[in-house]
């Protein structure tokens, strides 16, 4: 009975995945980590929540890349190797290649087959370049490959990717980058900036509900994944501003009681419970340069564009 055909196949979920859930779902104010938004459809609407009008930092970031190109080359220098933390796929690793002109490229990430696609896309787009991608978690690194060894290093943090972190975390993270660059090495890294309430409310709740869209895909990856019976109607998006922690956090409110199991287990929520599910910190100008201290990075120079909206900034170790 128990291996029966209509018993859900749930043996190739990711078992982090599905203890992060488990756990998640077992605190009093349930949460899961933002890192399991990105299967196939969340990575896709990712992309599409990056075009929408009310999302600036990708803009934002792209713009201010574009501009501080000559800048960039004359603190970087030549012959350095771009160690980019994440996945490489967007937009704005080809305009700091294109700028920098470096000896090598080091994209790390912790899904192989996403790294190694788009790895290869890149060597494509830069012929004499060497790509050399390496699988790895951020938080547990592994050597740098040998060829960049002697290499200056210019680490690149885009996207305010730093901000889904708590600030014990993103200080753990920025020590780690350190230790792995060494010191002399350089970072540049994007961080969103704190502004006013409704421009961050919007950014993560815009009208054409795609955001929502992105929010609610984790409960349905949970019920094709994990063999949950999560009923998604009965959820809805929620992006709000917590000012004690400076930052916007997305939750999944229960709009009535419910109840679902997920791998066999059980579980009920009250209608206007929630489930938080990301956390974007914003920094203002003087709380950014403070991570990067605390990280053991001196900042530089820092770029904030026309608006001051999102900020460019280029550390040393
Ligand atoms: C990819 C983490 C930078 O926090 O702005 C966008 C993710 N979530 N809209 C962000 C996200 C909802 C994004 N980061």
């Amino acid at each position: 009975m128990l291996l029966s055909d209509d018993v859900p196949m749930v043996t190739r979920a990711d078992p982090a995945f599905r203890a992060d859930v488990l756990a998640g779902l077992s605190l009093s104010q349930k949460a899961i980590p933002a890192r399991w938004f990105y299967d196939r459809k969340g990575s896709e609407l990712f992309e599409d929540i990056t075009a929408l009008p009310e999302y600036y930092p990708t803009r934002a970031e792209t713009a201010i890349l574009k501009t501080i190109c000559p800048e960039l080359v004359g603190a970087v220098g030549d012959g350095v190797a771009v160690v980019e933390f994440g996945s490489g796929s967007s937009v704005k690793t080809p305009i700091l290649l294109n700028c920098i002109e470096p000896a090598a490229y080091v994209p790390i990430d912790i899904s192989g087959d996403f790294l190694r696609s788009s790895a290869a896309t890149l060597s494509g787009q830069f012929p004499g370049l060497p790509v050399l991608p390496v699988e790895a978690d951020f938080m547990h690194p592994v050597p740098l490959p040998d060829a960049v060894a002697d290499m200056p290093k210019l680490g690149f943090f885009p996207g305010s990717t730093i901000g889904n972190m708590e600030p014990l975390a993103a200080g753990t993270l920025l020590r780690a980058m350190r230790d792995w660059l060494g010191e002399g090495a350089m970072l540049l890294i994007g961080i969103d900036r704190v502004k006013d309430e409704d421009t961050l409310v919007a950014a993560y709740d815009d009208a054409a509900g795609v955001t929502a869209a992105f929010n609610l895909n984790l409960l349905d990856r949970i019920n094709r994944e994990l063999a949950g019976t999560v009923p998604v109607d009965a959820f809805a998006h929620e992006a709000r501003w917590n000012d004690d922690a400076a930052r916007i956090e997305m939750h999944l409110r229960a709009t009535r009681d419910v109840g679902f199991t997920v791998d066999g287990r059980s579980f009920a929520m009250r209608a206007g419970e929630t489930i938080h599910t990301e956390n974007s910190h914003k920094y203002g100008d003087r709380d950014a340069r403070l991570l990067l201290r605390s990280g053991g990075w001196t900042p530089q120079q820092q770029w904030c564009g026309d608006d001051g909206a999102f900020c460019v900034i280029l550390a040393e170790a």
